[in-house]
């Protein structure tokens, strides 16, 4: 079918929004028309040049829409139902099997090279050229997405999909990290470093987690005032000379947890020395800084952990932050900023800004 695309031609370059070709659905595939797609950091990726990510490319893996179509064998969605896009995963490696997909042994391949697994086109440009269109198994900047069964997330039909998109990567990468990984008792205390997208949803997590002490860091005042609006107690200015000392104030011994979303070695560092004793250090930025720990800075009982995707199921935990939602207790609504596709270039150098917490593309 034919469907419009925004495509990424050189990575330093403006997308061009084309008409393409999608192929049908295969066994275990969906289509999707997309109703909505975050931008999320990770979208930057296919700019960097770090990765082998061939060009032409469609990025985007925060989908949400109706299916449009199922391929042979695809039971548990159908025609006509709403979904989120997450990650993908291959669904029979151990780490799979024990229900933690986001450490899939397959995940790079599947997610973050955008080009398909078994070297047959999906997309196909007005040309005939191929385009890499299996980004985070969707490539969703675009009318419709080819995803598998594994990675849509079947959601109620009455949830604003424009809403719901983020939950696929950014939202459950800050709040798993939280409920997944930290798992905060009520009453105890934990520091955002970077209240992004992901920083908002920890905040989030941990307000409803019943976290007493929720410090946010970050260098945008604005993002600092919305921190307070979800549920912060505290905020620091992330340029401040005393950041760790400001947040150790907060209980007057450090944070119990603590979270990284930034992937800047000084701000991991500032984050180790903020945890108290017993304390934990969760790293989700897209990058990580090779880190130099003396020994001594772990002691009493101290860890660092990486997280990926929130260490989430998203069969389970999406459903579950839509129920946070209905009870007003992860608004989502806060961060969002809506943007047609075609602006998708405008939307990027918004996020990129810190302007725009979460931008959300239309196609439509
Ligand atoms: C990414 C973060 C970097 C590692 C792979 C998963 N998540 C979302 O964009």
């Amino acid at each position: 079918m034919q469907i419009s695309a925004a495509v990424l031609r050189r990575p330093d370059g403006a997308y061009s929004l084309e008409t393409v070709e999608l192929v049908d659905p295969g066994p275990g595939q969906v289509v999707v028309r997309i109703e909505a797609v975050g931008h999320c950091h990770t979208d930057l990726l296919p700019r960097a040049g770090v990765l082998p990510i061939p060009m032409p490319m469609i990025a985007g893996h925060e989908g949400a829409g109706v299916v449009a179509a199922v391929g042979p064998g695809v039971a548990s969605v159908a025609p006509g139902d709403h979904v989120v896009l997450s990650f993908a995963s291959c669904g029979a490696c151990a780490a799979c099997v024990a229900g933690h997909p986001a450490s899939c042994d397959l995940f790079a391949p599947l997610n973050l090279i955008a080009a398909p697994i078994d070297g047959v086109a999906t997309v196909t440009d007005a040309s005939g050229t191929a385009v890499a269109a299996r980004w985070f198994g969707q490539s969703s900047f675009a009318t419709h997405a080819l995803a598998t069964e594994r990675n849509v997330v079947k959601i109620d039909d009455d949830l604003p999909l424009e809403l719901m998109a983020p939950l696929g990567c950014g939202l459950q990468t800050g709040a798993g990290t939280v409920i997944n990984v930290l798992r905060p008792q009520p009453g105890e205390s934990i520091a955002v470093f970077g209240s992004g997208a992901v920083g908002s949803a920890a905040i989030m997590a941990a307000a409803a987690a019943g976290c007493t002490t929720i410090v946010a860091v970050d260098l945008h005042r604005r993002r600092l005032d919305l921190a307070l609006e979800l549920g912060a107690t505290h905020v620091v200015d992330g340029a401040a000379p005393d950041v760790a000392a400001q947040v150790i104030a907060s209980t007057g011994r450090g944070v119990l947890h603590a979270v990284d979303t930034t992937g800047v070695g000084s701000v991991v560092a500032t984050a180790l020395e903020s945890l108290s004793v017993r304390g934990t250090l969760a790293l989700v930025g897209v990058s990580q800084p090779d880190l130099l720990v003396p020994g001594s800075a772990l002691a009493m009982g101290k860890a660092v952990v990486g997280v990926i995707e929130g260490d989430a199921d998203p069969k389970t935990f999406i459903p579950l932050l839509t129920r946070l939602w209905r009870r007003g207790k992860f608004p989502i609504e806060k961060l969002v900023q809506t943007f047609p596709l075609a602006e998708i270039d405008t939307a990027e150098r918004a996020a990129a800004a810190g302007e725009v917490v979460k931008p959300v593309l239309l196609p439509g």
